[in-house]
């Protein structure tokens, strides 16, 4: 399997994250994209090249402009503004204020941008994220070229990200512009098969209404994990996307059997859907060991659901989201894509 990835991800590197009322070193950082690299390397899976320049238009297609506009300009005038450090929202728009006045100030467009504080906006934040976008997009040219699948090592990774809110580690929704693309280039039915920790908020809000695109995610339940206000099981999808839209929201302390049980359902669901084309958003958060998430899933059980997903014989990209057991995501990572192409 190809593997796409753009040193460019290290313009994206962030000193601080809020978490838990501090600023700690963010758990997504530039290490993780070398512990995946390291681990190809080992499996001898040597494949690797350097994806295109970005394609703007399928990420116009799918983005708010004024979106796009603001995180490209967001570093300069934030330091225009005299701000000391990195861009951190302080102010949201919530209950019973203005969701769509957009405010002039930066610190008003901060919040009105993002949908979670934790994560910051550095001076190379931007040129991280058109990198990670583009190495999603040419993994999918790759597939739409007759590759039965590729990997894209996307960072910063995308699901989280909705076409104008930036938020979880997210700035652009490289799954979303993946699928997007293969709807361009001829698939009439794509699926989104979203395994990261965290529900694919992004994702499922990009395509809740529509038809041609099915969402399906299996992420910890919502009440009790980030981003806490979406992605139950009662989501389905609204008007023409009415029943394309899967949610498998799980308990803290959930196995590989009761995580695999809900794979198979999402699996056979996007089979009888008529699905031509897969985008696997390939999140390895769901391990035991994983810092900031709650199942159970353990290195062996990410080899046997990259056998199960490769066994849908779709055209197939997969882009990297989550994860954040440093060592251990190396492992995983491999592990899914030698149990895909072992299927
Ligand atoms: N104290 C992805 O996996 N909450 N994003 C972190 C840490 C945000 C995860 C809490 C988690 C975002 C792509
Ligand atoms: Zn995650």
């Amino acid at each position: 399997m190809r593997v796409v990835y753009s040193e460019d991800h290290r313009l994206h590197f962030p000193q601080a994250e809020l978490s838990g009322g501090q600023f700690v070193t963010p758990f997504e950082r530039p290490s993780r994209v070398e512990y995946v690299l390291n681990r190809l390397k080992e499996r001898q899976l040597t494949d690797i090249i350097a994806p295109d320049a970005v394609d703007m238009e399928p990420v116009r297609a799918l983005l708010d402009p004024g979106y796009l506009s603001f995180l490209e300009t967001a570093w300069d005038e934030w330091k225009k503004e005299g701000m000391a450090g990195e861009i951190i929202a302080a102010n949201v728009p919530a209950r019973g204020m203005h969701l769509d006045r957009i405010p002039t100030n930066i610190d008003g467009k901060v919040g009105y941008y993002c949908h979670a504080s934790e994560t910051a906006i550095t001076r190379g934040t931007w040129a991280a994220a058109l990198s990670s976008v583009a190495s999603a997009q040419t993994a999918q040219r790759l597939v739409a070229a007759g590759a039965d699948s590729a990997f894209a090592l996307c960072r910063p990774p995308g699901h989280h990200a909705t076409a104008d809110q930036y938020g979880g580690y997210c700035f652009i929704n490289n799954a979303a512009v993946a699928a997007q693309m293969f709807r361009t280039s001829g698939a009439d039915r794509v699926a989104i098969l979203d395994i990261d920790f965290h529900h694919g908020n992004g994702t499922q809000s990009l395509f809740y209404d529509r038809s041609d695109v099915m969402f399906a995610s299996l992420h910890g339940a919502p009440q009790e994990a980030y981003p806490y206000y979406l992605g139950y099981a009662d989501e389905t999808g609204r008007g023409a996307g009415e029943g394309t839209n899967l949610n498998y929201p799980m308990p803290f302390g959930t196995d590989y059997a009761t995580w695999s049980a809900a794979l198979d359902d999402a699996i056979a669901r996007i089979r009888a859907w008529g699905a031509e084309a897969l985008v696997l958003s390939l999140g390895v958060d769901a391990y035991k060991d994983d810092p900031i998430s709650f199942f159970r899933l353990d290195s062996d059980d990410f080899t046997d659901a990259g056998r199960r997903i490769g066994a849908m014989k779709l055209p197939t990209v997969i882009c990297m989201e989550g994860g954040y057991a440093i060592e251990a995501v190396g492992i995983n990572t491999v592990n899914v894509l030698e149990g895909f192409k072992g299927a």
